[in-house]
């Protein structure tokens, strides 16, 4: 069915980076891939139907990219061809766009990250930026897939990706008419009580902008209820809750969830590099009899200090397990230029040294803290942990906890917070918490690690049989198969 369209990928982020070369360590260029199942799942779409890729050029690298053809086709390490169109908005509008309204305003209310009582202050700074920066990028952005889509001799399919673009399928629609557009969301969807913290100029922009696509994705089930009462409540819109539809403009948009997997072949692969193996090693040289990991980005709503928090409670209660437990938490740095993410992390490592201090004896230190961005070190820690410990928030998915039980050896332990996307369908077989709760959370941990053989065999196979069920490709199938149903 793809044959007979272009396909248009429409993301913030290009699929692939340029690392310059480096003359002191004497390394030659690269085009690598980026990371995570979103570009995998996407690639294997756009390799297979030639899809053209537009994305927002984000610094030099991204520019000295560009300059390389329009669209620039472009090879990377692993031989994937990948066509990209980037639009290069202004550094001042980049950074409105996405360190003003998309990171931390959007992210930090659809993740409900707000301190109500004191934040935030909306005033015309906060729209100056929402006009001069989300908008502006979104037209250039939606400008670029309308002169791709009106050059190509195929009719377009267009698939546009998360928060950073929610006016793009209205701005399409808008110029093209009939044109066929889906909107995938990957974080949470708010009640709409809490999107009332944005101007209503704003938050209705957002609603008009997303509903300009056919078909609306998000993770789970709640999302797709939580947007079809925004929609019924904030806009007045008439809405079909049983067949999940929004009546908009005289057309029927479809809300469907699709959960984000990963690509399990391809991850087992890597898990089995020489990298990995090499890491595999090192970890075996220091890892304790009982292992808690876990592998976030530092972002507040990964909820790493009630973390550690729950394990000195746990600690606290069970002073049998000193010196033979240790929690590993492996960071990647994240949103390092937002005032908020850097007072985070610095509160991630004060808690964990104190909580060191507050416990080391002879060689053993109970948290050992790693913040670098190495993958094969994750799924070296993925293989060998004893419990994995996943508590955000509120997350859209959490890919870390389908990835973990999939590569570990050790039929290890998933502890998930019922605020991760995850919950809906790994929820039974792992142990849940309420993110916010540090005592239960403790109880889990320690219940994690003392869980007898078959009842944790029992429970990983279940997780890894239902993730390999619905892996990347299922999530990208189901996509493509609700667009026939709708085109046909
Ligand atoms: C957003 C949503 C949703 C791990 N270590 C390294 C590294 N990783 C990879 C993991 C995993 C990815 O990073 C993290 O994915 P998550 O899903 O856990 O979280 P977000 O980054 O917040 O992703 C989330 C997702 O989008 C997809 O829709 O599930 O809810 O928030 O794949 O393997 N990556 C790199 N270095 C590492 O050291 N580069």
């Amino acid at each position: 069915m793809l044959g007979r369209y272009q396909p248009i990928v429409v993301a913030n982020r290009a699929p692939l980076a340029l690392e310059p070369a480096d003359v002191y360590r004497n390394t030659p260029e690269r085009l690598v891939k980026g990371a995570g199942g979103l570009v995998t799942a996407l690639s294997s779409l756009a390799s297979s139907t030639s899809a053209l890729w537009v994305a927002v050029a984000r610094d030099e690298a991204d520019r000295a990219l560009a300059a390389r053809g329009d669209p620039a086709e472009l090879v990377t390490e692993d031989g994937t061809t990948y066509r990209v169109a980037f639009v290069e908005p202004t550094p001042e509008a980049y950074d409105l766009y996405y360190n003003t309204v998309s990171n931390p305003l959007l992210w930090f209310i659809q993740h409900y990250l707000w301190d109500l009582a004191r934040e935030p202050i909306v005033d015309t700074a906060t729209l100056y930026a929402w006009r001069e920066g989300y908008v502006r990028v979104n037209q250039m952005v939606a400008d670029r897939v309308v002169a791709e889509a009106l050059a190509s001799a195929k009719p377009p399919l267009v698939f546009v990706q998360d928060y950073q673009l929610y006016c793009v399928p209205g701005m399409v629609r808008a110029a093209l008419g009939d044109v066929r557009i889906q909107h995938f969301v990957h974080i949470p969807w708010p009640t709409p009580q809490y999107w009332t913290i944005l101007p209503k100029s704003i938050r209705d922009a957002i609603l008009h902008g997303l509903l300009g696509a056919d078909v609306l994705g998000f993770q789970t089930r709640r999302d797709v209820r939580n947007f079809l009462l925004t929609c019924e409540e904030n806009l007045g819109l008439a809405v079909d809750f049983r067949e999940r539809t929004v009546f908009y403009e005289g057309r029927a948009v479809w809300v469907r969830n699709y959960p984000i997997s990963i690509d399990v072949d391809g991850l087992l692969a890597q898990a089995d590099s020489e990298e990995v193996i090499a890491e595999q090693a090192r970890l075996l040289s220091w890892r304790p009899e009982k292992l808690i990991l876990r592998v976030d980005r530092t972002d507040l709503s990964k909820n790493i200090v009630r973390g550690f928090l729950a394990y000195e409670r746990m600690l606290d209660y069970h002073q049998e397990l000193h010196g033979d437990v240790q929690f590993w938490a492996y960071l990647q740095p994240s949103r390092q230029d937002i005032d908020d993410y850097r007072a985070y992390l610095g509160s991630v490592l004060s808690v964990a040294a104190r909580i060191n201090r507050k416990f080391s004896r002879g060689g053993w230190t109970p948290i050992r803290v790693e913040v670098d961005d190495v993958m094969a070190r994750a799924l070296a820690g993925y293989r060998q942990f004893d419990v994995l410990l996943v508590n955000p928030i509120y997350d859209g998915m959490n890919l870390v906890a389908k990835e973990g039980v999939v590569c570990n050896r050790r039929d290890g332990v998933l502890v998930l917070s019922e605020n991760a996307g995850s919950y809906e369908e790994l929820g039974d077989f792992a142990l849940t918490v309420n993110p916010f709760d540090i005592d239960e959370t403790a109880e889990a941990l320690y219940l994690g690690l003392t869980m007898d053989a078959p009842q944790k065999q029992a429970r990983a196979e279940r997780i890894r049989e239902t993730v390999r069920a619905a892996d990347i490709n299922r999530w990208i199938s189901l996509q493509v198969q609700d667009l026939r149903d709708l085109i046909d």
